[in-house]
């Protein structure tokens, strides 16, 4: 940090006790968390929203340069044009540009292009990645960001849980190409759309599919002692 001020670290230390108990409490809420693609169009309270961007926004990023923007998008015309737009470029996904592996693949979740859930949901939170900062002092007019998907993927990736832990489901949808998103919400020239997501109460009677998450042999290996202690 060079000349930046230190202080010291706030470390809330907990006992082996309370670590494991929070290590499954934590699973468990993880473990609840599903992909929703039906939503209800009951409005959110937009403060807890507001909170959860902020969570969001505390993520590690490299050379704490926070790459991201998020745009909370509740206007229905905004919503709509966004609908239109995605379904345009779906459209063109999933009569050609998919191949029949993908398309395949995608069987199970009964996805196409049409994307009702893209003016359902009370609210779209569209998160932008900055491949760069306007910098005023530099010669370039720029300054470098660093590992800006690594960190951008971070910070969603807290945006969902985030989201979870407050009761609203989330689907991560990315619509590709997503240049209409930058366009749409007239973004500047230094930041791409990284992902849109859909935010709500799920519709009554939403169904998810029946999917299995990868068990403890198949998601990690141990390379040492078990006890680290
Ligand atoms: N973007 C398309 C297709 C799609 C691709 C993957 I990989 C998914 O996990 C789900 C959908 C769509 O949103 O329909």
């Amino acid at each position: 940090m060079g000349n930046a001020p230190y202080i010291p670290l706030e470390f809330n230390r907990l006992t082996e006790e309370e670590m494991r108990e929070t290590a499954d409490r934590m699973f468990e809420r993880f473990s609840s968390r599903r992909t929703v693609r039906h939503f209800s169009t009951e409005p959110l309270p937009m403060d807890v929203i507001r909170r959860c961007i902020q969570a969001a926004g505390t993520a590690p990023s490299g050379a704490h340069k926070q790459p991201w923007h998020f745009c909370l998008v509740t206007d229905p015309d905004l919503k709509k044009r966004i609908r239109v737009a995605a379904e345009k470029e779906e459209y063109e996904n999933y009569h050609g540009r998919m191949n029949e592996a993908w398309i395949d693949d995608l069987k199970p979740f009964d996805t196409d292009h049409i994307k009702p859930h893209l003016e359902d949901a009370p609210a779209l939170i569209v998160v932008f990645r900055q491949s760069w900062t306007p910098d005023a002092g530099s010669d370039s007019g720029k300054s470098q960001n660093y590992y800006v998907q690594e960190s951008v993927g971070i910070a969603s990736g807290m945006l969902l849980s985030a989201l979870h832990e407050c009761g609203i489901a989330t689907l991560t949808h990315t619509p590709s190409p997503m240049g209409f998103l930058a366009e749409i919400l007239d973004r500047p020239a230094h930041e791409k759309a990284f992902l849109l997501i859909p935010i709500g109460y799920p519709a009554k009677g939403c169904q998810v599919p029946d999917i299995k998450r990868k068990d403890w042999d198949e998601l990690a290996t141990v390379h040492g002692p078990e006890a680290v202690h």
